[in-house]
């Protein structure tokens, strides 16, 4: 029987290629060619460790081809963006476009299971757009009309990471009737070596978001604490890391805000959800948001200390040793330092990316500098990415330097 995996992406790809490795046929789809042609020469379209050797291996085996049409398949999983719109709702726009991809090619029996992110009701929606679409079909077989199959099956893993995770995090999954989380646990248990918990839909959905809320207002009391510790005059690293020695207490780090295409986003499904009751969700998420003013003042406050100083504004990704930029806090405030003292020299350390990407390149005082040489020239020097490479800067670097620390790298 034959997988569909629609959406190529950070997550439908990693997907693809370990059921395919471990010999089921799957065909991706995709509506970039770029991708299609990518995976189609064994070729990975972005970074993520090992997935490459399991990507080569599927298509050279001819467990694993991708194309642009919506083909039949016994088994489909979406694996397609949702991001947020205006209001912060989710846009359910693509999850619509695979499901009417999906439609014709139904004849009964199928199973599709949603893997993107989703606001609770989402895997419901897509059940009543099929069958809306499909009065020959059914969720039970009433009126002896054939069955379609819905489960939800989020997503856990860390990028970087994403090889290792899928095989080894416990997964949630939610069924729209029983018999379609048993179908898609069967599915599942080829590849994933962890536990299988089924539930509900609307039960997955949640657990999916509460997982990356809980890490959103855990981060978002360290960033508050961040602030006060400042007002107080302490440490505030010393002070988590102290307050952390409590057996039942475990705090996460603060730093410039929070990013990534996650975190910062899937906590906003609950708040547009249930807008009255997720009041600490909604503080949290706009206390993390305004962590990247609190420091763009913090550096304001130096700088009007000298005349046009030179900033160097170290890391630039939205985490640790990867070269993700997208909803990146650390490019933000490097591109709003550029701006808001446009007659300073910004230089722009990265060490894992080669040029600069083009929001920062059009502006006329940033430049990409390597670590030594940057903060060689910088009068000041804004920590923003605890990247491996910043760790073992020269101290004596540091000394003449006016330095903001946002992640307790330096202390
Ligand atoms: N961050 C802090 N302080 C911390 C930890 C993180 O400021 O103590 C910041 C990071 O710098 C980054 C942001 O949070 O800007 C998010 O990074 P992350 O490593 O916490 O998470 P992601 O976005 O890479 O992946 C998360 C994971 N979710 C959880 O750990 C609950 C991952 O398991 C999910 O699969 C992923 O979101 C997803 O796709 O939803």
């Amino acid at each position: 029987s034959t997988v569909a995996v629609i959406g190529l992406g950070y997550i439908g790809l990693p997907t693809a290629a370990i059921l395919a490795s471990n010999g089921v046929k799957v065909i991706g789809v995709d509506v970039s060619d770029r991708h299609v042609d990518a995976v189609n020469r064994g070729e990975v379209p972005f970074v993520e460790p090992d997935l490459a050797t399991h990507v080569a291996g599927a298509v050279s085996q001819g467990m694993l081809s991708a194309q642009k049409d919506t083909p039949h398949a016994e088994t489909y999983i979406v694996a397609v963006p949702t991001p947020f719109k205006d209001g912060y709702a989710a846009d359910l726009s693509y999850i619509d476009a695979a499901t009417d991809a999906i439609i014709p090619q139904l004849t009964g029996d199928e199973l599709i299971i949603l893997e993107s992110t989703s606001p609770p009701g989402a895997t419901e929606h897509m059940a009543k757009r099929v069958l809306d679409a499909r009065d020959d079909l059914s969720l039970d077989g009433s009126g002896g009309r054939p069955i379609i199959h819905f489960a939800h099956c989020p997503e856990r893993v860390l990028p970087g990471r994403v090889m290792i995770e899928l095989v080894t995090n416990d997964r949630i999954i939610g069924g729209l009737t029983t018999v379609a989380a048993e179908r898609a646990r069967d599915l599942y248990q080829v590849f994933c070596g962890a536990e299988l918990h089924l539930t509900d839909a609307t039960t997955a959905e949640m657990a999916k978001l509460t997982e990356n809320s809980y890490r959103d207002v855990n981060i978002a009391f360290a960033n508050e604490l961040s602030i006060i510790a400042d007002k107080l005059g302490i440490d505030v690293f010393e002070l988590i890391e102290l307050s952390n020695k409590h057996p039942r207490v475990n705090i996460l780090q603060p730093g410039p805000g929070v990013g990534g295409h996650c975190i910062a986003v899937d906590p906003w499904f609950i708040v547009s959800a249930v807008p009255d009751e997720a009041r600490l969700i909604r503080t949290a998420r706009e206390v993390n948001d305004h962590k990247p003013e609190y420091v763009l003042n913090k550096v304001k406050d130096r700088a009007d200390r000298f005349k046009d100083p030179v900033i160097a504004a170290l890391g630039l990704a939205f985490k640790p040793d990867i070269d993700d930029l997208r909803e990146s806090p650390a490019l933000e405030i490097t591109k709003q330092l550029a701006q808001r003292h446009s007659s300073s020299r910004v230089l722009a350390i990265e060490p894992n990316i080669e040029e600069l990407p083009a929001g920062l390149a059009a502006l006329p005082n940033v430049e990409l500098a390597s670590t030594a040489e940057g903060i060689a020239a910088a009068d000041i020097v804004v920590l923003l990415v605890d990247h491996r490479e910043f760790r073992n800067v020269d101290r004596r670097l540091l000394a003449e330097k006016a330095v903001i620390d946002t992640r307790g790298l330096w202390r």
